[in-house]
């Protein structure tokens, strides 16, 4: 139908529901609070919201252990809420993206709690479930990425059952039919109440080796390199994940929104060196997922050589199929605190990045607070929350430094967050860079996003154009974003030191595209960028 090709290029929103706006003074965020904050988002001029997990749950991870798929959790209110939510925000313009945790549930799912009563009852097989080896040890050697064996002992069963994340968040089995169709039912039930789109987290953990094989032994050369190594370099339980029947459960998927029309997707595809074979797997034929995201630029490298090299393999690996770019989000660190160099300036980081997303091709995300130029707060281990930071503070202090509260007045209290005690704290730093104050501000963070975003909406050649990397020298990125006849150049300087980089003189004359932010200067025959600068042109 008209506008069903609206995900190809669109600007997501996330919205992380706990720390978005309490309008109960509980001290987390809920539903009825983002319906009071959605002018807000849409003054961003983005397309869509992904909303994190709102759906019941005993929030052991946050929400991404789910106890009813089809129920809001009370702390966020009620599905007349929900149903308010979505009213509102199409009567704004903004579609609505939920999360879907098909992967696992919570231990505390009725699916669960019945898989677990025997060995013989209906749902006994709707989870991951294996006989100890002869000397009662795990099944095998898989590991949770949350820490420990991937193995939990059930002492009613006798047996154990798989989890990748908590034990608490027990594997559901997709070699079963049943567990298909059961979450295929939960999905329609969501297209039914007028969602647009869905995130699949861990898009590529849904079917488990079903022979149960031990991974291969951990490599030396990471072994070496951690005290703790990261699981995730050996989960090769979880690698091969272009297997069949992954994919025809994603066929599946995609046939059922399909019905529904102008629905979207995107996996959350984390797949170690893998990742972008998987993601040409998922998104290629038109009949997977829409999208697919990488941890690609979510991690600490900032150069123009990095990204040089994402886009480069992007490319070259998915021929057929769409990527949705992310800078942050509620799993990382905040980028402007990863890219913040020693004596570096975050405000002029948070700029040039979002100058640099809105340029490069895909769908692009941006992740509430980032819009403020929020950098990671710091949190004492007593008010941690995160079971991941929990357990390996402080080598790793978990996620909730990029979880806490939206700041929406400066001289509130709660930074207008919440009439009650926050459940995690609000920095004094963050208060300061609250939406009002930065509102009045027209240089402001907040200001920039938005004329960067609309800057982008005047230019197509950004949203679907194509891509073409040029070589440089230095530390800058240079690419072509070509649609019809519009030919743009995008240059950003990632150095802390004034670059310039000849007019590449075989596309025609070159004149400046005016966008927000962007200072570089054209000479004769070079073009000139100051230290964190960009520059986008036309060729005419
Ligand atoms: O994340 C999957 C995932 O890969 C994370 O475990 C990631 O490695 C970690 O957060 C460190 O960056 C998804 C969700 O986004 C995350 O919040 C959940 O905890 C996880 O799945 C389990 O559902």
């Amino acid at each position: 139908g008209p506008g069903a090709d609206w995900w190809r290029g669109c600007v997501i929103y996330q919205v992380y529901p706990r720390s978005f706006q309490d309008s109960t003074g509980d001290g987390s965020g809920d539903l009825a609070g983002i319906v009071r904050r959605l002018p807000h988002i849409a003054s961003l001029g983005v397309d869509a919201v992904w909303l994190s997990p709102f759906f019941k749950s005993p929030m052991a991870d946050m929400g991404y252990d789910v106890s009813d798929y089809c129920a809001v959790d009370p702390m966020f209110g009620t599905l007349a809420d929900f149903d308010a939510m979505i009213s509102e925000a199409h009567r704004l313009g903004l579609k609505i993206i939920i999360d879907q945790v098909l992967s696992h549930s919570s231990d505390k799912h009725p699916w669960f709690v019945e898989s677990r009563a025997s060995r013989d009852n209906p749902k006994a097989d709707w989870y991951v479930w294996a006989q100890p080896k002869p000397d009662g040890t795990a099944p095998n050697n898989w590991l949770s990425i949350f820490g420990g064996p991937g193995w939990e002992w059930d002492s009613t069963r006798k047996q154990y059952y798989q989890h990748n994340f908590l034990a608490s968040q027990p594997d559901l089995n997709f070699h079963n039919p049943q567990v298909q169709d059961a979450l295929l039912e939960t999905v329609r039930f969501w297209l039914d109440r007028g969602v647009d789109g869905f995130r699949l987290d861990t898009v590529n953990f849904y079917v488990h080796d079903k022979w149960l094989r031990d991974n291969p032994p951990l490599p030396k050369s990471i072994a070496g390199e951690n005290e703790e190594p990261n699981p995730y370099e050996y989960q090769d339980h979880l690698f091969d994940k272009t297997r069949p029947e992954n994919i025809a459960f994603l066929e599946r998927f995609r046939a059922l929104l399909d019905e529904y029309g102008n629905r979207s997707s995107v996996g959350e595809v984390g797949d170690g060196e893998r990742s972008l074979q998987t993601v040409a797997a998922y998104t290629s034929g038109g009949d997977k997922l829409h999208m697919c995201y990488t941890f690609d630029l979510l991690g600490p490298k900032f150069s123009a050589a990095h990204v040089h090299k994402c886009i480069a393999d992007f490319e070259a690996a998915v021929t057929d199929g769409w990527v949705c770019w992310a800078f942050s989000n509620h799993d990382v660190i905040r980028h402007v605190t990863r890219w913040t160099r020693p004596g570096g300036d975050p405000e002029a980081v948070a700029k040039f990045s979002i100058a640099l997303l809105a340029c490069l091709r895909g769908s692009i995300c941006i992740y509430q607070g980032e819009e403020l130029g929020l950098e990671e707060a710091e949190i004492a281990f007593e008010d941690l929350r995160d079971p991941y930071g929990i357990r390996f503070w402080p080598g790793y202090k978990g996620r909730d430094g990029c979880r806490t509260p939206m700041v929406w007045e400066a001289q509130a209290e709660q930074g207008g967050f919440s009439d009650g005690k926050p459940w995690l704290p609000i920095s004094a730093a963050h208060r300061a860079l609250a939406v009002d104050r930065q509102q009045r501000d027209p240089e402001s963070v907040l200001c920039r996003y938005r004329a960067v975003l609309e800057a982008r909406r005047m230019l197509p050649a950004l949203i679907h154009g194509s891509i073409m990397l040029l070589e440089t020298e230095g530390d800058v990125l240079a690419f072509l974003r070509e649609e019809g006849d519009e030919r743009l150049l995008c240059i950003f300087n990632f150095s802390e030191k004034a670059a310039s980089l000849p007019v590449p003189a075989r596309f025609g004359g070159l004149i400046p595209v005016p966008f927000p932010g962007a200072a570089g200067e054209v000479g004769k025959d070079r073009i000139i960028l100051a230290p964190l600068d960009y520059f986008i042109g036309r060729f005419v």
